[in-house]
């Protein structure tokens, strides 16, 4: 049997650094309960990864966690015949060969627009100065939006995201949340009927379009499934890239590798991905009869998955905190398996862009270091970090020679795993 060990989580988080949260975490004779969040915290990588697949932990608590401000149901609250076929249409609006292409000409576009802004002056915030901006924009045109407002859209995103990722929301943020989450509805829901009644080569049609006519969906139902892949698709995408870059730069040697052989990068984000994992928690509720070896829990349990930690536990990695690129190669030529990261999640709700994300962030990798020449950290880069379910930096200097704009030197594959 395991003891329960009381923690409160968010002390933890503001005094203290995760690797020291994580460690109470891969103690497999324990398990973490934060009597004032009323919910249970685990972190070993075994743990994490049966709670992600077993049926006796469903998705519930996003019920109250997200669709307050979706306004209807996400994909990750649907199952059965519902949730493989809306999977399966956002899916097909994300890959095939037709696709990539058409997005990452449109990804390099927003990419060396904003870019182009930055580089005669030889320095950049990768968080305020490009990510934020660059996040939501790709996004709207994924979804096939306009980007006229994507100032205003990005406001709205950050206080629904707010809502779904706090661990302890005040009465104004709950508000502002909700008000966020009526604007941006109101603002999309025209455009979404638009594409309703006048389908196009969008995702939104593309998901439109998947299902029967005798089950289409409600414009409420769309304009939510819409929301959640704003919601998912541009909060961990400036967080990854600027970790990435912290990674790489972190290790010169390691960075002019990359910069020498781009086919380095998909490793280096899935390490990336690893070692800091943008989405840190993934909420599950216990039902009936769901265990953990030596633990049984109620029904109606809340229980968070900290996936960044079990990314981290020393029982699934070698040398788990620090970042190597080179672990499945490793591995490999041990004839050892390698446990695969759960930064997007395991089991039926693993993420559906995850694919698609890798594409993005792959790309715009190698544009960056196309178009930034001897790019270092700056000297008083701040590495503070910001948030514990979804988590990132809050600004990232870099610094680079100066230059002007020249298109973009070398087409890039879009294949998410070339
Ligand atoms: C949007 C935390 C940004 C998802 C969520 C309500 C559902 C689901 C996730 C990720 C990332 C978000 N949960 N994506 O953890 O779609």
């Amino acid at each position: 049997m395991r003891t329960i060990k009381q923690i409160d989580i968010r002390s933890f988080i503001t005094t203290s650094t995760l690797p020291a949260l994580y460690s109470h975490a891969y103690d497999a004779t324990q398990i973490l309960y934060d009597p004032e969040l009323k919910a249970y915290f685990i972190g070993c990588y075994a743990d994490v990864n049966d709670v992600l697949r077993s049926p006796s932990f469903t998705t519930t608590p996003l019920g109250q966690r997200a669709q307050p401000v979706m306004g209807e149901r996400v994909l990750a609250q649907m199952d059965g015949f519902e949730h493989h076929s809306k999977r399966k249409g956002v899916l097909s609006g994300l890959t095939g060969h037709l696709f990539r292409e058409k997005y990452s000409t449109m990804i390099t576009e927003i990419t060396e627009s904003i870019l182009k802004r930055f580089l005669p002056a030889g320095e950049i915030d990768l968080i305020s100065e490009f990510g934020k901006e660059y996040g939501v924009k790709v996004t709207l045109r994924v979804l096939g939006l306009p980007t006229e407002r994507h100032e205003e859209v990005a406001t709205w995103h950050h206080g629904i995201a707010n809502f779904i990722t706090s661990l302890d929301l005040t009465d104004t943020e709950r508000k502002f949340s909700l008000d966020c989450s009526k604007r941006l509805i109101q603002y999309l829901t025209p455009l979404i009927e638009h594409k309703i009644q006048h389908p196009d080569e969008s995702l939104i049609s593309a998901i439109y379009g998947s299902t029967p006519p005798e089950q289409k969906m409600t414009t409420a139902e769309l304009v939510a499934l819409v929301l959640n892949i704003l919601l998912a698709a541009t909060e961990p995408a400036d967080k990854t890239l600027a970790y990435l870059f912290k990674h790489l730069l972190e290790q010169p040697e390691l960075f002019q590798r990359v910069v020498n052989d781009r086919s380095l990068l998909t490793s280096a984000i899935n390490e990336t991905l690893r070692m800091s994992s943008p989405v840190q928690l993934i909420p599950r509720q216990a039902e009936q009869g769901a265990t953990l070896p030596g633990m049984k829990f109620s029904s109606g349990d809340l229980v968070f998955c900290m996936v960044g930690a079990a990314n981290r536990d020393p029982s699934a990695y070698h040398a788990a905190s620090e970042f190597r690129i080179d672990r499945r190669v490793e591995s490999h030529s041990k004839h050892e398996k390698i446990s695969p990261h759960l930064a997007f999640g395991a089991g039926p709700h693993v993420c559906v862009g995850a694919a698609f994300s890798m594409m993005q962030i792959k790309l715009t990798a190698n544009l960056i270091l196309d178009h930034m020449k001897d790019l270092r950290l700056a000297p008083d880069c701040s590495f503070h970090e910001d948030g514990f379910y979804t988590r990132g930096f809050s600004t990232l200097r870099l610094q680079f020679s100066p230059s002007t704009l020249t298109l973009t030197p070398s087409k890039h594959p879009t294949d998410a795993y070339a």
